[in-house]
């Protein structure tokens, strides 16, 4: 099938210590093309400060909540994203962190206080995540929107929704990128070869592999031309339950977290369309895991042998935001 996607688009937190074991991820932010040289200039990427260019057009959203801002600008003329994020506190960190730091008493009241914690600055870390050059589409993927529901007929799916994939979705180069091991190899952490049962699992970028409460690893199958749950059919059963059993397997080895605390599942609709799975830690609040787009890949297995043509025929429904392009094209078919 053609690999339509390669295209530019136009526009229960208990439980074990986690293991050391875990590699350092480097840079991860790079502004580029993604042709290939990601791993060569990582260095030299650690080295300067690309965000000290970065002039700020608009905040596409923040929550105080999470502690993250999404932040539209441009980096040497070129439209950006940057993702900033407050990582979590690590318990092997603690006796450092009350030693180390200053205290700036803000209130007291009876056996209250309140203090500003001036924390060391490797204690202190936020995560940056830069998308470079970025297009429309990743700037409205980052702002916050209003969702609707929809509701997808098979035909639907053949009429609108395919067509506007083909013309319409994200560049699939940063997963060719990893699947050809020019970016991100030394964070694979597992990797079964065969092009047609094969994976590769990594951690996804929104994880900054610290602590495993809020751990989140990918599969990307090897097999390409699977753009998504609407393409599988039984064939793909050998495909499913291999990244099942050996991702799930992999992860307890690594991170010492058991698949009964794994939230194993596919995106409809996904962000980008080549197969993969998304493992999240049970209790984590992982964005998109809600019911509304998260298909646990359990229940795929079952649906498909049960029915192979289970996902080809059946209505599904997937969160859309507001200013998707897609969801203007039901609308004009009548369909929303
Ligand atoms: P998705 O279901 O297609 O879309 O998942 P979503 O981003 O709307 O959830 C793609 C997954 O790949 C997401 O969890 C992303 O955080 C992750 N991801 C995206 N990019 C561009 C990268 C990358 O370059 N490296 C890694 N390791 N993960 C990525």
């Amino acid at each position: 099938m053609a690999e339509f996607g390669a295209k530019r688009e136009p526009g229960d937190g208990e439980e074990k210590d986690f293991s050391p074991k875990v590699k350092k991820p480097k840079a991860e932010a790079k502004c580029g093309n993604g042709g290939g040289k990601e791993e060569e200039s990582g260095e030299e990427e650690q080295r300067q400060n690309v965000l000290s260019e970065f002039e700020t057009c608009a905040v596409l959203s923040e929550s105080a909540r999470d502690k993250t801002i999404f932040v539209h600008g441009k980096i040497s003329g070129q439209e950006a994203v940057v993702i900033l994020e407050k990582t979590p506190i690590q318990k092997e960190a603690l006796s450092e962190l009350f030693s180390e730091s200053r205290l700036k008493l803000q209130m007291k009241n009876d056996i209250y206080r309140t203090y500003q914690l001036l924390a060391p600055p490797q204690l202190n870390e936020i995560k940056a995540t830069v998308v470079c050059p970025a297009t429309q589409k990743h700037i409205q993927k980052y702002q916050r929107q209003e969702s609707f529901l929809l509701q997808e007929t098979p035909d639907d799916y053949q009429s609108i929704t395919l067509p506007h994939l083909q013309e319409q979705s994200f560049s699939l180069q940063w997963v060719y990128n990893i699947l050809e091991k020019k970016a991100e190899v030394d964070r694979i952490v597992f990797e079964d070869p065969d092009p047609n049962t094969g994976f590769i699992l990594l951690p996804d970028f929104k994880w900054n592999q610290q602590q495993v409460d809020d751990l989140y690893l990918i599969a990307i199958s090897h097999q390409r031309g699977i753009k998504s749950l609407r393409d599988l059919k039984s064939e793909h059963l050998p495909l499913l339950r291999n990244i099942l059993h050996k991702g799930t397997e992999s992860i307890s080895e690594r991170y010492s977290v058991p698949s009964s605390k794994l939230r194993v599942y596919l995106h409809y609709q996904p962000s980008y369309f080549h197969l993969h799975v998304h493992f999240t830690r049970l209790g984590f609040d992982a964005p998109g895991c809600g019911v509304e787009r998260a298909h646990l890949l359990q229940d795929v297995i079952q649906n498909l042998q049960t029915d192979p043509l289970h996902y080809s025929t059946r209505t599904l429904y997937c969160p859309l935001r507001a200013d998707d392009a897609l969801l203007q094209k039901f609308r004009e078919a009548g369909r929303l």
